[in-house]
């Protein structure tokens, strides 16, 4: 390591003074303007996480659905999954380390996880459409080569192509080619084997509109679209030409406030869908002919759909694969009883945060794991995908068919982290091969009315939980509190947990009505407000 060389290339991302930040459930996020420095040094912190697991790391740099203003990083790991707790711990470090202290930071994470220093090290970097994306991409390509690591500048890309491109040149080009054209025709040619399967022409149902959050999902979509357009056609909105990234748009705002996205032309009964600003997550909506309402379809309804599709071609082939679905606390309360009640499926509940789901989902032969938020998606055991690539080749004509239907979806998803176009295709060919409209698919079951709210408190982390984030431990009396008000209502939960992205205190509620659900969210975040060191105005 040439420590002074760091030392001179550090001095030009110098920390602010006193500015302290952590490695949350998604890379450090903050304003713009604050993450020069932290941009550096997980410039630097990648190349030592390559040099130990003798891989390609990725880097991406995005703020998903926070505002435009924002931004944000993270480190991807050898296999496209979230970076591993212990290194989270040392990103932590180094990016909170004083100028005069990084050397000995460096050294300490060198020697605690036993880095060869003379390993080569390769990074790809990727990032979103945001103004202030690319100086800072740029910051990171600093870090990265004042460690003497190689690095691959995709530029623009979507946080699961990012992905994507760390996976493929984990596994020596075997689960796709590492550039963005094998990205579009992995999925593509996945996406149109699987639609010519439909029996009807279903010419109905194959044209969808998408909310782009001004986002680098209009940009992909757009280069995407000709690839797979004889199975779909997508109107895009919201791309980028005039609004402001997820400024009254995209899949946060549509889950969070249950309405359409501005800028978005929708008649009764079309499908439309939802990305967010880095492309990760996918919800979809419409609205309803019959009562006029809209109606939001999220990631519970798609891991549903997906789900029981899944177990309805593992029935056609006879074979007993395991499957299971693995949700957090926010999913709603009638996804999981028709998981396990009708559908008969497994169903686990995670901490918030998709490495945690990713982890779990992991343990089934086909694991189905979905936010309520619409980031997600399904991963295929290798003992799991041999068989079934087998039985395709090998099984009489209907089963055949079945097994060469999962055999494109297994190649149509993201294995390596959710993805709302890979996502959006998926949903698109499971429709068409039903033959089901948007409403048939809503009508799976009933969401229960639900309300997310927010509290501000000068100290979140005096709230701790357990049981996948459903109990509240502290602060004393909390958790008291709750259960006495979830008792007034009929079919009622609620939640709290410090926000892993934002400086909030998060509160969920469900009840039987949306006036119910509204009022105990309100009643449990004044106990917040109350118990939990509430700041500024009472909620
Ligand atoms: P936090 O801020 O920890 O609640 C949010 C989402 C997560 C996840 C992360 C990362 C909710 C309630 N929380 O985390 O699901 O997506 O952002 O983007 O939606
Ligand atoms: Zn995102």
């Amino acid at each position: 390591m040439d420590l002074d060389a760091i030392t001179k290339h550090s001095a030009l991302h110098a920390k602010p003074n006193g500015l302290i930040l952590q490695y949350g459930t998604a890379g450090f996020r903050s304003k713009a303007e604050h993450l020069d420095h932290v941009m550096f040094r997980m410039g630097l912190l990648a190349v030592l996480r390559s040099k130990q697991t003798k891989s390609t790391i990725g880097v991406m740099v995005t703020a998903s659905h926070n505002p435009e203003e924002d931004n944000g990083v993270k480190l991807v790991d050898p296999l496209g999954e979230m970076l591993a707790p212990s290194w989270e711990e040392h990103a932590t470090c180094l990016v909170n380390a004083e100028e005069q202290d990084m050397q000995r930071v460096l050294i300490d994470i060198s020697e605690k996880e036993a880095v060869n220093l003379q390993q080569d090290a390769f990074i790809v970097i990727g990032r979103d459409t945001r103004p202030s994306s690319e100086k800072l991409a740029q910051s990171v390509v600093d870090g990265v080569t004042a460690l003497g690591g190689q690095f691959n500048d995709y530029g623009l890309l979507t946080t699961p192509q990012l992905h994507y491109m760390v996976y493929c040149r984990n596994t020596s080009g075997q689960y796709g080619k590492a550039t963005i054209e094998g990205y579009y025709q992995k999925l593509s040619k996945a996406f149109v084997e699987l639609s010519k399967q439909a029996s009807g022409n279903g010419n109905e149902y194959r044209s969808l509109k998408v909310d782009c959050a001004n986002g680098i999902g209009a940009l992909k979509l757009r280069e995407m679209e000709h690839y797979f357009s004889q199975g779909l056609s997508v109107q895009l909105f919201n791309d980028g030409t005039e609004g402001k990234l997820n400024h009254l748009c995209g899949a946060d705002f549509v889950k969070s406030h249950q309405t359409p996205p501005q800028g978005m032309e929708m008649k009764s009964n079309e499908r439309c869908c939802s990305f967010d600003g880095d492309a990760d997550r996918i919800v979809y909506y419409y609205l309803d002919d019959a009562d006029g309402h809209f109606h939001l379809i999220d990631g519970d309804k798609i891991a549903t759909l997906i789900s029981s599709f899944l177990k309805e071609l593992l029935l056609e082939i006879g074979e007993s694969l395991n499957v299971g679905v693995v949700q957090t606390a926010y999913a709603n309360g009638s996804s999981t009883r028709y998981l396990e009640e009708i559908m008969k499926v497994p169903v686990y509940c995670a901490k918030t945060g998709v490495k945690h789901l990713h982890h779990k989902a992991q343990v089934f032969d086909i694991g189905v794991y979905f936010e309520a938020n619409g980031h997600g998606t399904v991963l295929f055991s290798k003992a799991a995908e041999m068989k079934i690539k087998q039985l395709a080749n090998d099984l009489e004509d209907k089963k055949m068919k079945a097994a060469k239907l999962l055999e494109n979806i297994i190649d149509l998803f993201n294995q390596a982290v959710g993805d709302a176009i890979s996502n959006m295709l998926v949903i698109e060919a499971i429709l068409t091969l039903k033959g089901w409209t948007v409403q048939q698919w809503d009508a799976l079951y009933t969401d229960l009315p639900n309300r997310q709210l927010k509290v501000k408190v000068s100290d979140r982390q005096v709230i701790s939980t357990t049981d996948a984030e459903r109990q509240a431990v502290t602060p004393p009396g909390l958790q008291e509190a709750i259960n006495d008000l979830v008792k007034k209502y009929r079919l009622s939960r609620a939640f709290v947990r410090p926000s892993g992205t934002e400086d909030v205190v998060r509160v969920y509620a469900e009840a039987d009505s949306q006036e119910n659900a509204d009022n105990l969210a309100h009643e449990v975040s004044l106990a917040v407000y109350r118990l939990a060191g509430g700041i500024g105005e009472r909620p």
